[in-house]
């Protein structure tokens, strides 16, 4: 490689990085696990801790880097000139400062930290709080409204304006629950119970994604979180909380005796047609389906809930999802046409 040639891929070099932090500075569209969109109290408070401390991180390195090139181009000796050397053998002063100044510094990052984490997780949690227990499957997210009589997956809402008491639990492994703009992260450990509170301020649709690697389909183990005015949010739980259609007719009728007759009915509840039997409770249970055709996406929230998709699933679970703890059960033709006919029908 000549000079000239190693100059040039050095400038490219230069240029790439600036261009790649620039870009990162400046998003072209809403990243959907920005960490850096605070919408609610909880993400705000790590959010104004970041900047407090980037702030105190960016005077730091100013001051050092300052007095580094100070100490090259002014303070410094030239080769020959067998200068004295510029400090005592032992300066108590001088070692009393560098000994002070980063204690300072240290002090000034733990205790605006620390105010974080006692605000954000206090000794006894808010009994007028709306709790909702999240419970990770591999891999899935199960939501109850212990009070409200509400049961999902993979979509969680909540209303804006109300404080949310997330009480978290795993049936399998140690997962983590993240939904960056919203709240998080928290891990989810087996046998024990973890905490979130927060207020959501913003209504709209954020995404969520387990952060404890998890086995085979940890990178699949997403999820919806949808922030609703309390009206739009009470109207949800009014339409969770209705009896499944009952299709009479048609396809989806013929669909709901496949439901009934399969292994379906084992894994899936459907309020008053299945109840996962007590011997799945653990690991290989399935999500509730009563208002499956209500929900936007599934298998975790990697894919739309389409009719398509739903054959798709059906088909082969694992083709979809590596290692998904569903069996294929070897539905096919009309058989599976009136099945998702039902399915879909569940509104
Ligand atoms: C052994 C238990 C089991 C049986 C039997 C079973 N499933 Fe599942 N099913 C699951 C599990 C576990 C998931 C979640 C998988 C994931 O997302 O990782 C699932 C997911 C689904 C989903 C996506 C739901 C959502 O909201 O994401 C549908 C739809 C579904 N199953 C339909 C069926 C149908 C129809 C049958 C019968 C033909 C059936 N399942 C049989 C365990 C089972
Ligand atoms: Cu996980």
């Amino acid at each position: 490689m000549t000079v000239g040639s190693r100059k040039s891929t050095l400038a490219t070099m230069v240029f790439a990085t600036v261009a790649l932090a620039f870009g990162g500075c400046k998003p072209k569209a809403p990243y959907p696990l920005d960490t850096l969109a605070p919408t609610s109290d909880l993400t705000k408070a790590f959010y104004d801790l970041f900047v407090e401390v980037t702030v105190l991180d960016i005077i730091v390195l100013i001051v050092v880097v300052v007095a580094m090139l100070l100490a090259i181009a002014v303070f410094s000796t030239r080769t020959g000139a067998g200068g004295r050397p510029s400090v005592k053998h032992s300066d108590m002063y001088l070692e009393m400062a560098w000994t002070i100044i980063p204690a300072l510094i240290l002090l000034a990052i733990t205790v605006p930290t620390v105010r974080v984490i006692i605000k954000t997780q206090p000794y006894t949690w808010p009994k007028n709080a709306l709790p909702i227990e999240v419970i990770a499957h591999q891999w899935w997210w199960e939501f109850h409204y212990p009070t409200l009589g509400v049961e999902t997956a993979d979509e969680l809402h909540i209303p804006t304006g109300q404080m949310i008491h997330f009480q978290m639990f795993s049936k399998d492994v140690i997962h983590s629950f993240f939904m960056p703009q919203v709240g998080g992260k928290r891990d989810v450990v087996p046998g024990q119970e973890n905490q979130i509170t927060l207020v959501a301020n913003v209504p709209g649709e954020y995404y969520g994604q387990c952060t404890e690697f998890c086995g085979d389909s940890h990178a699949n183990m997403r999820f919806r979180v949808f922030v609703q005015s309390p009206a739009d949010f009470q109207k949800w739980v009014a339409h969770q909380l209705q009896p499944p259609v009952k299709p009479t007719s048609g396809p989806a009728a013929a669909g709901a005796k496949i439901f009934a007759n399969a292994p379906c009915a084992i894994c899936h509840t459907i309020r008053g047609v299945s109840g996962f039997s007590k011997q799945y409770t653990y690991g290989f249970r399935g999500p509730d389906l009563t208002h499956f055709g209500s929900r936007l996406t599934m298998a975790g929230s990697i894919m739309d809930n389409t009719p398509q998709n739903v054959a798709m699933w059906i088909r082969n679970p694992d083709d979809v999802k590596p290692g998904a703890n569903m069996p294929t059960l070897g539905l096919s033709g009309r058989e599976m046409n009136e099945l998702v006919a039902y399915l879909e029908s569940l509104k």
